[in-house]
């Protein structure tokens, strides 16, 4: 896969600071890649039961880390795929689109004007077309950091995920921070609407922009699709509304979670696995209970959010915000395996990689686990 271009960190800091710059290119390369006998299994394992069509995954590759303050998480998309995904998957019997229009998540043109001829013309398909951008200030709004990015980015994701879905394809997102929740479930939503959400994280993410602490809003994304008090505000409020009732969302691997999040979480009767019922019933009594919760005829959609820190500090290091006392590989692993066997998959994200922390050893684990836990909620088995 080497021939998957890659904007590297000097190129990205040779981009002028200019308030207003023009963008000449823009990034943008398709891969397809369909199941063979010589590739591996022509189908999957599973029956995907509510995708349509030959089974399909459709790769949105989210090149973002607006959501929080470390860089870095930005690279994943592009080293989960260096790494061979799209051939992986191939190998387990899907037919693989990816679609990489890095620039727009890059740095989101806040307010773009195309030179070219036709008004109509929006990023993708624009290769050849001027667009010149004004870069507007994205000062704090109360306590959230870079809202008008995080909102901007975020719609196109939900977009594109549904675009993707309304296909009958199954929408991968690749991460980036986890604050592209927003756009990935509202989109998944926008399809199937009784969807359920199984959230797989040491985190909640479920503070509010009242409630937050720190202003980063990868620590709100659930508020945002529940609609809780403080969520119905400017930029959101203009293209997301609360998508998701407190009985449709799951949580599993919590282990690091503030007071008003806990308040929240009881107030709405949110069920949540923590780490510590994972020690008491193991891992696959968790998964059964979870899915008892907001599937239980195992006839709903479901949507797997993973953040890769829900996994243990020593099985995946590179992530910007790690807990100890996380989910083994296997237990990680496991959650993945089970839900593919419900068939009910219809979207999954693989969250928060972070590939420029820590040494190259661990970047490697961790890159290695993102691709494995794909794998395996797209049916891949041990045996
Ligand atoms: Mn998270």
């Amino acid at each position: 896969m080497s021939f998957v271009p890659r904007l590297s960190s000097s190129m990205r800091s040779s981009l002028p600071a200019s308030s207003i710059r023009r963008i000449t290119s823009i990034r943008n390369y398709h891969i397809y890649s369909k199941p063979s006998a010589e590739k591996g299994l022509t189908e999957p394992q599973y029956k995907y039961k509510f995708l349509e069509g030959n089974p399909t995954v459709g790769i949105v590759g989210c090149p973002f880390s607006g959501g929080q303050g470390r860089t870095g998480v930005d690279l994943a998309p592009n080293k989960l795929i260096s790494a061979g995904l799209v051939d992986q998957l191939t190998s387990l019997g899907w037919e693989v689109h990816y679609n990489s229009q890095e620039q727009k998540y890059i740095d989101i043109p806040f307010n773009p004007i195309s030179t070219s001829s036709s008004s109509s013309s929006s990023s993708s398909s624009s290769a050849s077309s001027e667009v010149k951008i004004q870069k507007l200030p994205d000062e704090d709004i109360g306590k959230m950091k870079k809202p008008r990015l995080v909102s901007a980015v975020n719609e196109k994701v939900s977009k594109e995920v549904e675009e993707i879905a309304k296909k009958g394809w199954l929408p991968l997102t690749l991460g980036g921070d986890h604050s592209l929740a927003m756009g990935t479930v509202s989109g998944t939503k926008a399809k199937y609407p009784d969807a359920c959400l199984i959230w797989v994280d040491a985190h909640a993410d479920i503070n509010t922009p009242l409630s937050t602490d720190s202003g980063n809003l990868h620590g709100c994304p659930v508020s945002f699709l529940l609609g809780l008090e403080g969520t119905d505000v400017a930029p959101f409020n203009e293209w997301l509304k609360p998508c998701l009732k407190p009985e449709e969302i799951v949580y599993i691997g919590l282990r690091d979670i503030d007071g008003p999040e806990k308040a929240i979480l009881k107030k709405h009767g949110i069920k949540a696995f923590s780490m510590h019922h994972v020690d008491k019933y193991g891992i696959g009594k968790v998964v059964e209970m979870a899915l008892d919760h907001v599937n239980p005829d195992r006839s709903k959609p479901i949507h797997l959010s993973y953040d890769v820190d829900a996994l243990d500090p020593i099985v995946a290091p590179s992530t910007g915000t790690p807990v100890r006392g996380g989910l083994s590989f296997r237990e990680g692993h496991y959650i993945t395996e089970a839900l593919a066997e419900t068939g009910c998959l219809v979207s999954v994200d693989i969250m928060e990689v972070n590939p420029s922390l820590l040494d190259p050893n661990s970047v490697e684990k961790t890159v290695a686990a993102g691709c494995s836990l794909a794998r395996a909620s797209l049916g891949e088995t041990l045996l």
